[in-house]
């Protein structure tokens, strides 16, 4: 692939079986690799993505260049057809590795050999849940709350698939014939399976109703966004322009995750509002989620996307930075060294039953310093839901656990932590674990209240309409045509 061609080929062909930007006709043996791989994706979509669908046209988004406007593409799309293809963005010749051992140096456009198999597992890795996030969902569209929340689940759906072709194209294209052969196992695990799961925890968890499924998007989809940044930051340029790329796919989901669950919490404090009413039953019976409830989802969404993060200690993520492979959270804007060799970070561990905070090198505690930079942007983002209670006269305010609480990976993990933070026997654990996660009756309850709404412009009770449509339509526009 000629280099001139890729930095100045920004428009994607779309007169190819596999929509590129990377010039792929100019690379046969890859067009072949990738043409091959394509049915066994197809057949993995018809299988595990969104059931019953193949047949709905679906007003989705399509990217057709890689700039700004490259967005503004709307149109009906049978899911089936839709065109996943391989978009980076553009390359800038003059890029440099940023950090670690080889900061300054300029950035691989190959993949150096001593780190061949830590890259791999890196691509395997998040390469493995963007199709686990879609068979996650895949029931979700039998009890849609309306056809503009089905058009969104949808374009999540079809955009996680994409992202899977962003990482079998590097896979294919870097890695040769084990590249290959772990493109192929990514079609092949399934989320939840005994046998053969999906590689991280969280995403063999079920997304059994639209509630958790906004917490996803909200949650775990931004751990998306701070892994795919790190990514970004990475010395293997193709990496970097990859995620760059994902990125603008993640600030969509990301929106559908917060004002989806903004959008319950207005319809449930309207709701408590206009009855005066504020006992979880009472408000159950008005079929709208309690605010207990919904603050068990965050709790347990909230950390079990913690987990995704890594041990706060890590030598693999000291690594990774140490061999220019993945960055901090916006790398270059931060003003030290890049290296962080003498540097110290502050990470909480359980001492004589309590929790305190501990200076370690800054490099081992990298895992944790982006878990860290994630809380804040969730912070912000529950501040803005707070003000939905607040205006409507409500006291209460969803709140983040303390990051140790129900955790399975880290410093924490084995450990009973209260949602405030406090080190817990078993038995003092067992006997309010029901107040602080999603019971089997929480969710017998949320489900219950899930219907299936498709009439133009309506919305089930438990969620209030959207501010408005996609793409400046109004509301009650058609986004999902049966038939
Ligand atoms: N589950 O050194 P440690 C997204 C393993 S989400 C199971 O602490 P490390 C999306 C670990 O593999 C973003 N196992 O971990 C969102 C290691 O095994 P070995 C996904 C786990 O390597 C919504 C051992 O425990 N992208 O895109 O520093 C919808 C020690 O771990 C888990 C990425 O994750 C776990 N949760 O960090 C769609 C980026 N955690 O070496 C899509 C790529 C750890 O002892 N991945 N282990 O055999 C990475 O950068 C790293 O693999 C991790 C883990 C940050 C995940
Ligand atoms: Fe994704
Ligand atoms: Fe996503």
């Amino acid at each position: 692939m000629s280099d001139v061609l890729d930095a100045t080929q920004q428009a994607i062909d779309y007169s190819q079986r596999i929509p590129n930007n990377v010039n792929l006709a100019g690379d046969r043996a890859l067009q072949r690799a990738l043409e091959q791989w394509q049915p066994g994706f197809l057949k993995w979509w018809n299988e595990t993505g969104p059931v019953d669908t193949s047949t709905l046209q679906v007003y989705l988004r399509t990217a057709i260049s890689v700039d700004r406007d490259g967005w503004a593409n709307f149109g009906y799309v049978r899911m089936p057809e839709y065109r996943w293809g391989i978009f980076l963005t553009p390359r800038d010749e003059n890029r440099k590795i940023n950090f670690g051992d080889h900061a300054g140096e300029p950035a691989w456009q190959e993949v150096p050999g001593e780190f061949r198999s830590t890259l791999r597992r890196i691509l395997v890795t998040q390469g493995d849940t963007e199709p686990a996030s879609v068979e996650q969902q895949k029931l979700l569209g039998k009890t849609c709350p309306s056809l503009y929340d089905l058009r969104n689940l949808f374009q999540v759906n079809v955009e996680e698939g994409r992202h899977l072709w962003a990482m079998v194209y590097l896979l294919h294209r870097y890695f040769g014939r084990d590249g290959r052969e772990e493109a192929e196992a990514l079609l092949q695990r399934r989320s939840g399976d005994v046998n053969n799961p999906r590689i991280l925890t969280a995403f063999n968890e079920k997304t059994g109703n639209w509630l958790a499924y906004y917490m996803f998007a909200f949650f775990t989809d931004r751990d998306g966004k701070f892994q795919l940044a790190a990514l970004a930051e990475s010395g293997f340029d193709p990496l970097a322009r990859t995620c760059r790329f994902m990125l603008t796919e993640e600030a969509h989901h990301l929106f559908i995750g917060e004002s989806g669950v903004a959008r319950v919490l207005q319809r449930t404090c309207e709701v408590m509002r206009d009855r005066q009413i504020s006992d979880p039953a009472q408000v159950r019976a008005q079929g709208v989620i309690d605010l207990e409830t919904l603050q068990r989802f965050v709790n347990f969404h909230y950390s079990v996307t913690l987990d995704l993060y890594g041990a706060e200690i890590s030598s693999n993520a000291a690594n990774f930075y140490t061999a220019g492979l993945k960055g901090r959270y916006e790398e270059t804007k931060l003003g030290d060294d890049h290296r962080l060799s003498g540097d110290t970070y502050i990470v909480q561990e359980i001492e004589n039953g309590r929790i305190v905070g501990k200076p370690v090198p800054a490099l081992t505690a990298l895992n944790a310093r982006l878990r860290d930079d994630y809380i804040k942007e969730i912070q912000a983002a529950l501040d803005r839901w707070n003000r939905i209670p607040e205006k409507l006269g409500i006291p209460f305010r969803v709140k983040l656990p303390h990051p140790g609480f129900h955790r399975k990976i880290g410093n924490f993990a084995g450990q009973d932590i209260s949602p405030d933070g406090q080190v817990l026997s078993k038995e003092a654990w067992d006997a309010q674990v029901d107040r602080w996660l999603p019971s089997e009756s929480d969710h017998a309850f949320v489900g219950s209240l899930m219907g299936k709404v498709i009439e133009p412009g309506k919305f089930a009770n438990w969620i209030a309409p959207p501010a408005r449509g996609i793409n400046s339509l109004p509301i009650e526009f058609d986004y999902v045509r049966f038939g």
